[in-house]
């Protein structure tokens, strides 16, 4: 039997039941937009991420100290909040030190449903070296957890998959035989020499498009510019160090 470790990558939240085998490491992927704010978020300074599930939840942290709220629902920011989900804001604003409460409709509950039985890092094209490198070091079963857009594929999401894949079974520590991991990375493949344009017939760039979001398009389809790995701990995702 090979000793190399196996990498999957469920395309969809409602397929991670599939996947849940309590043992491997599970990377939440929601490209557009969560996690590559949340990358962004680390890298401007936030100390900590609370991801909550639902906007109700978020406000219980109204009142406290040194807390940024931050809550998108179907690519807006939600009224009352401070920030919605742009990863631009945590560049533009002093973020130095302060607590993230942040809840987004697919991404903070890709990663709700991952914590239950799963060590959970976070993925985006921001940090994707640093997370390869990162992953191969822990020797651990990999699964790519994509975020969609409510419960159905995104192919954003598929396209970091690929990314991801074609690096961690280049570094010959990974194997795999699903096809779900090899047809991410035939999108991959595909896409690389101009990722932005690939997703024109993203159904979520168009959706973010009517809403005049696309800066934040092309600025979380950059690679490597931070090299940050956010990790869960009990219920707060935080640097590894
Ligand atoms: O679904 C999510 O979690 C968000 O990333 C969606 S959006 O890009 O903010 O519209």
């Amino acid at each position: 039997m090979s000793d190399k470790k196996q990498l999957r990558v469920c395309l969809t939240p409602a397929l991670f039941p599939l996947y849940a085998d309590r043992e491997s490491i599970v990377v939440v992927v929601d490209i557009l937009r969560a996690t590559s704010a949340m990358c962004t978020a680390f890298h401007c300074g936030i100390k900590n991420i609370i991801p909550v599930s639902t906007v109700e939840e978020a406000l219980d942290y109204r009142d406290e100290e040194g807390h940024i709220l931050a809550a998108e629902r179907n690519g807006k920011q939600v009224k009352g909040f401070d920030f919605g989900n742009s990863p631009l804001q945590y560049l533009k604003n002093d973020v130095n030190g302060k607590t993230l409460v942040m809840t987004t409709t697919n991404g903070t509950k890709a990663i709700n449903i991952a914590k239950r039985d799963h060590q959970v890092v976070i993925g985006s094209f921001l940090n994707i070296n640093s997370l390869t490198d990162w992953l191969v070091k822990q020797n651990k079963d990999v699964v790519i957890l994509c975020a969609g857009w409510k419960d159905d594929f995104c192919f954003e999401d598929a396209l970091f998959a690929g990314a991801l894949s074609d690096k961690l079974l280049k570094s010959k520590i990974f194997e795999s035989d699903s096809d779900s991991a090899n047809g991410s990375r035939m999108i991959y493949i595909r896409a690389k020499e101009d990722m932005f344009r690939f997703l024109a017939v993203s159904q979520h760039r168009k959706r973010l498009a009517h809403l005049n979001i696309v800066e934040d398009v092309k600025f979380c389809l950059q690679e490597n510019i931070t090299a940050v790995i956010p990790v869960l701990k009990k219920d707060e995702l935080i640097l590894f160090e």
